[in-house]
Protein backbone atom coordinates (compact mmCIF):
# COMPACT_ATOMS: atom_id res chain seq x y z
CA UNK A 1 0.00 0.00 0.00
CA UNK A 2 1.02 3.47 -0.51
CA UNK A 3 2.21 5.02 2.77
CA UNK A 4 2.68 9.34 3.35
CA UNK A 5 5.33 11.45 2.74
CA UNK A 6 8.08 12.15 4.48
CA UNK A 7 8.87 15.45 5.66
CA UNK A 8 12.78 15.92 5.10
CA UNK A 9 15.38 15.71 8.38
CA UNK A 10 17.41 18.39 9.37
CA UNK A 11 21.06 17.52 9.91
CA UNK A 12 22.69 17.95 12.98
CA UNK A 13 25.87 17.96 14.13
CA UNK A 14 27.06 14.90 16.17
CA UNK A 15 24.83 12.24 17.31
CA UNK A 16 22.66 11.21 20.09
CA UNK A 17 23.84 8.97 23.11
CA UNK A 18 22.69 5.42 23.68
CA UNK A 19 19.00 5.42 23.46
CA UNK A 20 16.98 3.60 26.55
CA UNK A 21 13.16 2.31 26.46
CA UNK A 22 10.97 1.24 28.59
CA UNK A 23 10.50 -2.47 28.31
CA UNK A 24 7.35 -3.65 29.05
CA UNK A 25 8.27 -7.61 28.96
CA UNK A 26 10.70 -6.41 31.72
CA UNK A 27 8.90 -3.36 33.72
CA UNK A 28 12.25 -1.53 32.99
CA UNK A 29 14.00 0.87 31.30
CA UNK A 30 17.06 -0.98 29.35
CA UNK A 31 19.22 0.52 26.92
CA UNK A 32 18.54 -0.39 23.21
CA UNK A 33 20.97 -2.70 21.06
CA UNK A 34 24.01 -0.65 19.49
CA UNK A 35 23.93 -1.79 15.60
CA UNK A 36 23.84 -0.14 12.49
CA UNK A 37 20.53 -1.10 11.67
CA UNK A 38 17.17 -0.50 13.85
CA UNK A 39 14.36 -2.04 12.86
CA UNK A 40 10.46 -1.07 14.25
CA UNK A 41 7.21 -2.48 13.94
CA UNK A 42 4.03 -0.46 15.30
CA UNK A 43 0.63 -1.77 14.85
CA UNK A 44 -1.46 0.52 12.81
CA UNK A 45 -4.85 1.47 12.89
CA UNK A 46 -8.44 -0.27 11.99
CA UNK A 47 -9.73 1.85 9.60
CA UNK A 48 -13.38 2.65 10.28
CA UNK A 49 -13.18 6.14 12.08
CA UNK A 50 -10.67 8.72 11.58
CA UNK A 51 -7.68 9.14 13.38
CA UNK A 52 -7.64 10.50 16.91
CA UNK A 53 -5.82 12.18 19.38
CA UNK A 54 -5.03 9.18 21.20
CA UNK A 55 -3.73 7.34 17.67
CA UNK A 56 -1.61 10.17 17.09
CA UNK A 57 -0.14 10.27 20.57
CA UNK A 58 1.11 6.48 19.64
CA UNK A 59 2.55 7.60 16.20
CA UNK A 60 3.70 10.55 17.52
CA UNK A 61 6.00 8.89 20.37
CA UNK A 62 7.10 6.11 17.89
CA UNK A 63 8.06 8.89 16.06
CA UNK A 64 10.45 9.79 18.37
CA UNK A 65 12.04 6.86 18.79
CA UNK A 66 12.32 6.79 14.63
CA UNK A 67 13.86 10.35 14.55
CA UNK A 68 16.39 9.33 17.50
CA UNK A 69 17.51 6.11 15.68
CA UNK A 70 18.03 8.50 12.60
CA UNK A 71 19.77 11.10 14.86
CA UNK A 72 22.46 8.02 15.87
CA UNK A 73 22.66 7.34 11.73
CA UNK A 74 21.31 4.16 12.18
CA UNK A 75 19.39 2.78 8.92
CA UNK A 76 16.24 2.22 10.30
CA UNK A 77 13.30 -0.05 9.09
CA UNK A 78 9.85 1.19 9.88
CA UNK A 79 6.63 -1.16 9.22
CA UNK A 80 2.86 -0.28 9.69
CA UNK A 81 0.25 -2.34 8.80
CA UNK A 82 -3.28 -1.36 8.62
CA UNK A 83 -6.18 -3.79 9.44
CA UNK A 84 -8.08 -3.23 6.43
CA UNK A 85 -10.20 -6.09 7.21
CA UNK A 86 -11.99 -7.09 10.56
CA UNK A 87 -14.91 -7.10 12.63
CA UNK A 88 -15.22 -3.51 13.85
CA UNK A 89 -14.95 -2.49 10.36
CA UNK A 90 -17.72 -4.85 8.94
CA UNK A 91 -19.73 -3.87 11.89
CA UNK A 92 -19.21 -0.02 11.10
CA UNK A 93 -19.58 -0.04 7.06
CA UNK A 94 -22.87 -2.45 8.14
CA UNK A 95 -24.43 0.28 10.29
CA UNK A 96 -23.63 3.08 8.31
CA UNK A 97 -24.89 1.38 4.76
CA UNK A 98 -21.13 1.87 3.04
CA UNK A 99 -18.52 -0.65 1.31
CA UNK A 100 -16.24 -1.90 3.92
CA UNK A 101 -13.20 -1.02 0.67
CA UNK A 102 -14.53 2.35 0.60
CA UNK A 103 -14.95 2.85 4.24
CA UNK A 104 -11.22 1.53 4.67
CA UNK A 105 -9.79 3.54 1.73
CA UNK A 106 -11.22 7.01 2.80
CA UNK A 107 -9.91 6.18 6.53
CA UNK A 108 -6.45 4.85 5.38
CA UNK A 109 -6.23 8.27 3.30
CA UNK A 110 -7.34 10.40 6.35
CA UNK A 111 -4.94 9.08 8.49
CA UNK A 112 -2.24 9.55 6.42
CA UNK A 113 -3.02 13.22 5.45
CA UNK A 114 -3.14 13.22 9.62
CA UNK A 115 0.19 11.19 9.90
CA UNK A 116 1.43 13.94 7.51
CA UNK A 117 0.07 17.10 8.74
CA UNK A 118 1.78 15.88 11.68
CA UNK A 119 5.23 15.58 10.58
CA UNK A 120 5.27 11.70 11.33
CA UNK A 121 8.05 10.30 9.29
CA UNK A 122 6.35 7.88 7.24
CA UNK A 123 7.04 4.28 7.36
CA UNK A 124 9.42 1.98 4.57
CA UNK A 125 6.72 -0.48 4.17
CA UNK A 126 2.87 0.40 4.81
CA UNK A 127 0.62 -3.27 4.78
CA UNK A 128 -2.64 -4.42 4.58
CA UNK A 129 -4.53 -6.99 6.00
CA UNK A 130 -6.12 -7.89 2.77
CA UNK A 131 -2.73 -7.49 0.40
CA UNK A 132 -1.06 -9.75 3.22
CA UNK A 133 -3.85 -12.37 2.72
CA UNK A 134 -1.75 -14.87 0.11
CA UNK A 135 0.96 -14.61 2.89
CA UNK A 136 -0.84 -15.57 5.98
CA UNK A 137 -2.44 -18.57 4.01
CA UNK A 138 1.02 -20.85 3.72
CA UNK A 139 1.59 -19.94 7.74
CA UNK A 140 -1.33 -20.68 8.77
CA UNK A 141 -1.42 -24.06 7.01
CA UNK A 142 2.18 -24.70 8.33
CA UNK A 143 0.70 -24.31 11.81
CA UNK A 144 -1.97 -26.69 11.50
CA UNK A 145 0.80 -29.39 10.03
CA UNK A 146 2.72 -28.61 12.74
CA UNK A 147 0.05 -29.66 15.45
CA UNK A 148 0.22 -25.83 16.73
CA UNK A 149 -3.31 -25.10 15.60
CA UNK A 150 -6.33 -26.98 15.19
CA UNK A 151 -9.92 -26.52 13.14
CA UNK A 152 -13.05 -25.84 15.51
CA UNK A 153 -16.63 -27.60 14.17
CA UNK A 154 -19.21 -25.80 13.01
CA UNK A 155 -22.25 -24.78 15.89
CA UNK A 156 -25.40 -22.85 15.87
CA UNK A 157 -24.56 -19.88 13.24
CA UNK A 158 -20.66 -20.64 13.06
CA UNK A 159 -19.65 -23.30 9.87
CA UNK A 160 -17.08 -25.59 10.38
CA UNK A 161 -13.40 -25.35 10.26
CA UNK A 162 -12.50 -21.64 11.60
CA UNK A 163 -8.82 -22.88 12.65
CA UNK A 164 -7.58 -21.76 16.35
CA UNK A 165 -3.87 -20.91 17.65
CA UNK A 166 -3.21 -23.76 20.34
CA UNK A 167 -1.72 -21.79 22.94
CA UNK A 168 -0.90 -24.92 24.82
CA UNK A 169 0.50 -26.67 22.22
CA UNK A 170 2.45 -23.70 21.07
CA UNK A 171 3.96 -23.17 24.97
CA UNK A 172 4.67 -27.00 25.17
CA UNK A 173 6.76 -26.83 21.86
CA UNK A 174 8.76 -23.56 22.52
CA UNK A 175 9.89 -24.96 25.54
CA UNK A 176 12.25 -27.04 23.40
CA UNK A 177 15.98 -26.71 24.98
CA UNK A 178 17.29 -26.31 21.47
CA UNK A 179 15.55 -23.24 20.93
CA UNK A 180 17.29 -19.79 22.07
CA UNK A 181 14.24 -19.20 24.26
CA UNK A 182 11.26 -20.42 25.45
CA UNK A 183 7.45 -18.62 24.56
CA UNK A 184 4.64 -18.97 27.00
CA UNK A 185 1.43 -17.01 27.24
CA UNK A 186 2.02 -14.14 29.92
CA UNK A 187 6.20 -13.61 28.91
CA UNK A 188 4.71 -10.17 27.72
CA UNK A 189 2.25 -8.39 29.94
CA UNK A 190 2.79 -10.84 32.95
CA UNK A 191 -0.19 -11.45 33.33
CA UNK A 192 -1.88 -14.58 34.46
CA UNK A 193 -4.45 -16.81 32.77
CA UNK A 194 -7.60 -15.26 35.27
CA UNK A 195 -6.17 -11.65 34.60
CA UNK A 196 -6.24 -12.30 30.77
CA UNK A 197 -9.99 -13.81 30.37
CA UNK A 198 -11.35 -10.16 30.46
CA UNK A 199 -9.05 -8.47 28.41
CA UNK A 200 -9.22 -10.97 25.63
CA UNK A 201 -13.45 -11.11 25.78
CA UNK A 202 -13.36 -6.90 25.47
CA UNK A 203 -10.45 -7.03 22.60
CA UNK A 204 -11.44 -8.94 20.22
CA UNK A 205 -11.34 -13.12 21.53
CA UNK A 206 -14.16 -15.62 21.71
CA UNK A 207 -13.85 -16.82 25.62
CA UNK A 208 -16.49 -18.59 25.13
CA UNK A 209 -16.65 -20.28 21.28
CA UNK A 210 -17.33 -23.39 21.90
CA UNK A 211 -14.91 -26.55 20.38
CA UNK A 212 -12.28 -24.68 21.68
CA UNK A 213 -9.62 -26.27 23.35
CA UNK A 214 -8.57 -23.18 25.63
CA UNK A 215 -10.25 -20.93 26.19
CA UNK A 216 -7.57 -17.85 25.27
CA UNK A 217 -6.90 -19.68 21.87
CA UNK A 218 -6.91 -16.76 19.49
CA UNK A 219 -8.70 -16.90 15.61
CA UNK A 220 -6.34 -17.81 12.93
CA UNK A 221 -8.60 -18.11 9.96
CA UNK A 222 -11.88 -17.41 10.13
CA UNK A 223 -14.22 -19.57 7.08
CA UNK A 224 -16.04 -17.66 4.95
CA UNK A 225 -20.05 -16.62 6.12
CA UNK A 226 -23.16 -15.59 4.20
CA UNK A 227 -22.56 -11.56 3.51
CA UNK A 228 -18.94 -11.39 5.31
CA UNK A 229 -16.02 -11.03 2.26
CA UNK A 230 -13.31 -13.81 1.94
CA UNK A 231 -10.57 -14.49 0.30
CA UNK A 232 -8.87 -17.91 -1.25
CA UNK A 233 -7.44 -19.83 1.73
CA UNK A 234 -6.07 -22.85 -0.29
CA UNK A 235 -6.47 -25.89 1.75
CA UNK A 236 -8.03 -23.78 4.74
CA UNK A 237 -10.92 -22.93 2.39
CA UNK A 238 -12.41 -19.62 1.36
CA UNK A 239 -11.96 -16.88 4.53
CA UNK A 240 -10.90 -14.21 6.10
CA UNK A 241 -6.96 -14.21 8.99
CA UNK A 242 -8.09 -13.81 12.61
CA UNK A 243 -5.73 -10.43 13.80
CA UNK A 244 -2.61 -11.33 15.48
CA UNK A 245 -1.81 -13.29 12.86
CA UNK A 246 -1.76 -10.43 10.04
CA UNK A 247 0.88 -8.63 12.58
CA UNK A 248 3.35 -11.54 12.50
CA UNK A 249 3.22 -11.99 8.72
CA UNK A 250 3.64 -8.66 7.91
CA UNK A 251 6.52 -8.30 10.11
CA UNK A 252 7.82 -11.48 9.64
CA UNK A 253 7.98 -10.87 6.12
CA UNK A 254 9.43 -7.19 6.52
CA UNK A 255 11.68 -7.28 8.91
CA UNK A 256 14.35 -9.30 10.42
CA UNK A 257 13.77 -12.29 13.20
CA UNK A 258 13.61 -10.73 15.98
CA UNK A 259 13.39 -7.01 15.15
CA UNK A 260 14.54 -4.26 17.51
CA UNK A 261 10.81 -3.03 18.99
CA UNK A 262 7.56 -3.62 18.55
CA UNK A 263 5.21 -1.08 19.55
CA UNK A 264 2.09 0.11 20.09
CA UNK A 265 -0.71 1.24 22.66
CA UNK A 266 -1.11 -0.26 26.20
CA UNK A 267 -4.51 -1.69 24.77
CA UNK A 268 -2.00 -4.22 22.32
CA UNK A 269 -0.42 -5.79 25.24
CA UNK A 270 -2.59 -8.36 26.01
CA UNK A 271 -4.15 -10.57 23.36
CA UNK A 272 -2.23 -8.68 20.53
CA UNK A 273 1.41 -8.52 21.30
CA UNK A 274 1.19 -11.83 23.25
CA UNK A 275 -0.69 -13.85 20.46
CA UNK A 276 1.72 -12.54 18.18
CA UNK A 277 4.97 -13.28 19.55
CA UNK A 278 3.32 -16.91 20.09
CA UNK A 279 2.62 -16.86 16.16
CA UNK A 280 6.23 -15.78 15.56
CA UNK A 281 7.88 -18.63 18.26
CA UNK A 282 5.26 -21.17 16.39
CA UNK A 283 6.25 -19.97 12.68
CA UNK A 284 10.01 -19.42 12.94
CA UNK A 285 11.02 -20.30 16.51
CA UNK A 286 12.73 -17.28 16.77
CA UNK A 287 11.03 -13.73 19.19
CA UNK A 288 8.93 -11.55 17.66
CA UNK A 289 11.16 -8.52 18.37
CA UNK A 290 13.81 -7.90 20.94
CA UNK A 291 11.57 -4.92 22.97
CA UNK A 292 8.26 -4.09 23.85
CA UNK A 293 7.06 -0.77 24.07
CA UNK A 294 3.76 0.37 24.76
CA UNK A 295 2.04 4.02 25.39
CA UNK A 296 -0.51 5.14 27.59
CA UNK A 297 -3.94 5.57 26.31
CA UNK A 298 -5.21 9.10 25.64
CA UNK A 299 -8.98 9.87 27.28
CA UNK A 300 -11.57 12.34 26.87
CA UNK A 301 -14.13 13.87 29.53
CA UNK A 302 -12.65 10.17 32.06
CA UNK A 303 -12.71 8.15 30.12
CA UNK A 304 -10.09 6.06 27.44
CA UNK A 305 -11.01 7.88 23.95
CA UNK A 306 -11.60 5.27 21.57
CA UNK A 307 -14.42 4.53 18.47
CA UNK A 308 -16.61 2.09 20.17
CA UNK A 309 -17.11 4.29 23.00
CA UNK A 310 -17.63 7.55 20.38
CA UNK A 311 -15.51 9.89 22.62
CA UNK A 312 -13.35 11.11 20.49
CA UNK A 313 -10.99 13.97 19.33
CA UNK A 314 -10.36 13.82 15.91
CA UNK A 315 -6.98 15.05 14.31
CA UNK A 316 -8.66 16.16 10.87
CA UNK A 317 -11.34 18.02 12.83
CA UNK A 318 -8.99 20.07 14.44
CA UNK A 319 -7.39 20.64 11.51
CA UNK A 320 -9.98 21.59 9.61
CA UNK A 321 -11.09 24.63 12.37
CA UNK A 322 -7.47 25.95 11.43
CA UNK A 323 -5.44 24.32 14.33
CA UNK A 324 -1.76 24.40 13.35
CA UNK A 325 -0.52 20.47 13.51
CA UNK A 326 2.73 21.90 15.01
CA UNK A 327 0.39 23.11 18.26
CA UNK A 328 -1.19 19.47 18.15
CA UNK A 329 1.99 17.47 18.17
CA UNK A 330 3.54 20.19 20.97
CA UNK A 331 0.17 19.32 22.92
CA UNK A 332 0.80 15.59 22.58
CA UNK A 333 4.67 16.07 23.40
CA UNK A 334 4.02 17.77 26.85
CA UNK A 335 2.94 14.26 28.11
CA UNK A 336 5.44 11.39 28.59
CA UNK A 337 4.58 8.30 26.49
CA UNK A 338 3.77 6.05 28.95
CA UNK A 339 1.58 8.12 30.72
CA UNK A 340 -2.65 7.93 30.52
CA UNK A 341 -3.75 11.41 30.25
CA UNK A 342 -6.68 13.27 29.10
CA UNK A 343 -7.15 15.49 26.04
CA UNK A 344 -8.67 19.13 27.09
CA UNK A 345 -9.07 22.66 25.16
CA UNK A 346 -6.34 24.10 27.73
CA UNK A 347 -3.76 21.79 26.25
CA UNK A 348 -3.87 22.73 23.18
CA UNK A 349 -4.11 26.45 24.58
CA UNK A 350 -0.83 26.09 26.12
CA UNK A 351 1.01 24.07 23.35
CA UNK A 352 0.05 27.62 21.36
CA UNK A 353 1.39 29.96 23.85
CA UNK A 354 4.72 27.98 23.94
CA UNK A 355 5.24 27.47 19.99
CA UNK A 356 4.48 31.13 19.87
CA UNK A 357 6.69 32.01 23.09
CA UNK A 358 9.32 29.49 20.81
CA UNK A 359 8.74 31.61 17.60
CA UNK A 360 9.82 34.53 19.48
CA UNK A 361 12.97 33.17 21.34
CA UNK A 362 14.66 32.16 18.27
CA UNK A 363 14.34 36.19 16.86
CA UNK A 364 17.39 36.92 19.66
CA UNK A 365 18.73 33.57 20.18
CA UNK A 366 21.42 33.92 22.66
CA UNK A 367 24.85 33.45 21.31
CA UNK A 368 26.42 29.81 22.12
CA UNK A 369 23.18 27.90 23.20
CA UNK A 370 22.19 26.12 20.52
CA UNK A 371 24.98 23.47 21.35
CA UNK A 372 23.65 23.12 24.74
CA UNK A 373 19.62 23.10 23.52
CA UNK A 374 21.00 20.50 21.38
CA UNK A 375 22.68 18.20 23.79
CA UNK A 376 19.75 18.72 26.28
CA UNK A 377 17.18 17.19 24.01
CA UNK A 378 19.87 14.74 22.98
CA UNK A 379 20.25 13.32 26.76
CA UNK A 380 15.99 13.84 27.23
CA UNK A 381 14.94 11.78 24.17
CA UNK A 382 17.72 9.00 24.83
CA UNK A 383 15.96 8.97 28.60
CA UNK A 384 13.13 6.95 27.56
CA UNK A 385 11.66 9.86 24.78
CA UNK A 386 11.60 11.91 27.69
CA UNK A 387 9.46 14.46 25.24
CA UNK A 388 8.04 16.45 28.24
CA UNK A 389 11.95 17.17 29.88
CA UNK A 390 12.84 18.32 26.03
CA UNK A 391 10.23 21.01 26.25
CA UNK A 392 11.20 21.81 29.41
CA UNK A 393 14.44 22.33 28.38
CA UNK A 394 13.07 24.46 24.81
CA UNK A 395 11.44 26.70 27.47
CA UNK A 396 14.10 27.49 29.76
CA UNK A 397 15.84 28.88 26.86
CA UNK A 398 13.27 30.71 25.71
CA UNK A 399 12.79 32.05 28.69
CA UNK A 400 16.37 33.25 28.55
CA UNK A 401 16.71 37.78 28.40
CA UNK A 402 18.99 38.73 25.99
CA UNK A 403 19.98 41.34 24.04
CA UNK A 404 19.42 42.09 20.62
CA UNK A 405 23.44 42.66 20.30
CA UNK A 406 24.13 39.36 21.82
CA UNK A 407 21.57 37.42 20.04
CA UNK A 408 23.26 35.02 16.97
CA UNK A 409 21.19 33.82 13.86
CA UNK A 410 23.57 30.52 14.03
CA UNK A 411 22.08 29.27 17.21
CA UNK A 412 18.98 30.07 16.17
CA UNK A 413 18.98 27.91 13.25
CA UNK A 414 20.75 24.74 15.07
CA UNK A 415 18.35 25.29 17.19
CA UNK A 416 15.29 25.31 15.08
CA UNK A 417 16.78 22.59 13.52
CA UNK A 418 17.29 20.67 16.33
CA UNK A 419 13.43 20.93 17.50
CA UNK A 420 12.64 19.96 14.14
CA UNK A 421 14.70 16.87 13.02
CA UNK A 422 14.13 15.29 17.15
CA UNK A 423 10.89 16.84 18.15
CA UNK A 424 9.43 16.99 14.62
CA UNK A 425 8.01 20.12 15.51
CA UNK A 426 9.02 22.64 12.58
CA UNK A 427 8.74 26.40 13.58
N1 LIG B 1 -5.20 -2.34 13.93
C1 LIG B 1 -4.96 -2.58 15.32
C2 LIG B 1 -3.50 -2.80 15.61
S1 LIG B 1 -2.80 -4.07 14.61
C3 LIG B 1 -5.48 -1.43 16.20
O1 LIG B 1 -5.36 -1.54 17.39
N2 LIG B 1 -6.03 -0.41 15.57
S2 LIG B 1 -6.64 0.89 16.33
O2 LIG B 1 -7.09 1.76 15.26
O3 LIG B 1 -7.59 0.50 17.28
O4 LIG B 1 -5.48 1.57 17.08
C4 LIG B 1 -4.34 2.07 16.38
C5 LIG B 1 -3.19 2.35 17.36
O5 LIG B 1 -3.56 3.39 18.27
C6 LIG B 1 -2.82 1.13 18.21
O6 LIG B 1 -1.41 1.12 18.39
C7 LIG B 1 -3.53 1.41 19.52
O7 LIG B 1 -2.88 0.79 20.60
C8 LIG B 1 -3.45 2.93 19.61
N3 LIG B 1 -4.56 3.53 20.39
C9 LIG B 1 -5.88 3.28 20.27
N4 LIG B 1 -6.61 4.03 21.13
C10 LIG B 1 -5.70 4.78 21.83
C11 LIG B 1 -5.80 5.77 22.87
N5 LIG B 1 -6.97 6.13 23.37
N6 LIG B 1 -4.66 6.34 23.33
C12 LIG B 1 -3.44 5.98 22.82
N7 LIG B 1 -3.28 5.06 21.83
C13 LIG B 1 -4.40 4.47 21.33
ZN1 LIG C 1 -0.91 -5.21 15.26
Amino acid sequence: MKTWKSPALPQLPGTMPAIHLHETTQQRVVPLPDSDKASLYVCGITPYDATHIGHAATYVAFDLLNRAWHDQNRAVNYVQNVTDIDDPLLERANRDGVDWRELAASQTALFQADMEALNVLAPDHYIGAVESIAWIVPEVESLLAAGLAYPVAGTDGAPDGDIYFSIEAASAASHDPDLQAPWWLGQISGLTQEEMLPFFAERGGDPQRPGKRHPLDALLWRVARDGEPSWDGASLGAGRPGWHIECTVIARRFLPSPFTVQGGGSDLVFPHHEMGAGHAFALGETPMARHYSHTGMVGLDGEKMSKSLGNLVLVSVLRSKGVDPAVIRLAILAHHYRTDWFWTQELLDDAQLRLQRWRRALLHAPVGTGKLVLAELREALSQDLDAPRALAAVDAWAATEVSSELASEHDADLISDAIEALLGVAL
